[in-house]
């Protein structure tokens, strides 16, 4: 938490995009953060615990984007104090410099999303702040576990589940952590980060937007 030092890998140059993964723990943010930078480089849970105690970024380049990765850890799991958890979610914003591109929460496309769950998504909007609506998407993980069309899924989904997508304008992304191709999920996220990034703000210098 906020007085434990936060992990940093690789520091590079800056970034072109910046995604701060969030959610419950055991839903594969670690894993997801693994697949956009393209290696092992969070570490991943095996058994019931929580693995990610600390928030962690590092970064690296896919298809010629330059991108930051943060993983945090899942506050709900941490019996803190409020203003505790602010300083931490304040943390994982400033990590992200310049700013986070796009806040992706995970969901496991494979269970059903639960009010617990979603109150871990309510207490984070609260401390994160108007911005989080405009640059969340929603990762689905466990795509491999799921063989139905995860559109029919939406439809029927329960209605936390319905008002998150709704904050998220329907951006989503499908992810397979357990893919050793991974490309094209890397792509999808990089094009939602491009119109997230196109619609908040100027960033033409950044090779990626032009
Ligand atoms: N089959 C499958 N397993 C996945 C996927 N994503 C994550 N996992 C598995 O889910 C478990 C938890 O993944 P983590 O990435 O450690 O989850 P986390 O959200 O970071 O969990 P904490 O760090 O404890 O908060 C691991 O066994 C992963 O291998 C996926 O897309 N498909
Ligand atoms: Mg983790």
């Amino acid at each position: 938490m906020s007085g434990r030092k936060p992990t940093y890998g690789t520091s590079g140059n800056g970034s072109d995009y910046q995604f701060v993964v969030i959610g419950k723990t055991g839903n594969g943010k670690s894993a997801t953060c693994n697949t956009i930078l393209g290696r092992k480089q969070f570490a991943i849970g095996r058994g019931v615990s929580t693995t990610t105690l600390q928030v962690q970024v590092e970064e690296g380049t896919r298809m010629g984007c330059r991108l930051k990765v943060v993983d945090t850890p899942d506050l709900s799991n941490m019996s803190v104090a409020t203003w505790k958890m602010e300083q931490e979610v304040s943390q994982w914003k400033k990590l992200a410099r310049p700013g986070p591109s796009a806040v992706l929460l995970t969901v496991r496309c494979d269970i059903r999303y639960t009010p617990e769950e979603f109150e871990i998504y309510r207490q984070i909007k609260q401390l994160w702040g108007s911005d989080l609506k405009k640059r969340l998407v929603v990762a689905f993980t466990f795509g491999d576990c799921q063989d139905r069309d995860i559109r029919v899924e939406m439809r029927n989904a329960g209605q936390e589940l319905k008002k998150v997508l709704e904050d998220a304008k329907n951006r989503y992304i499908v992810f397979d952590n357990k893919a050793t191709d991974n490309d094209q999920q890397v792509s999808e996220l990089i094009r939602i980060a491009r119109d997230i990034s196109k619609n908040s703000c100027c960033c033409s210098r950044f090779p990626c937007c032009k």
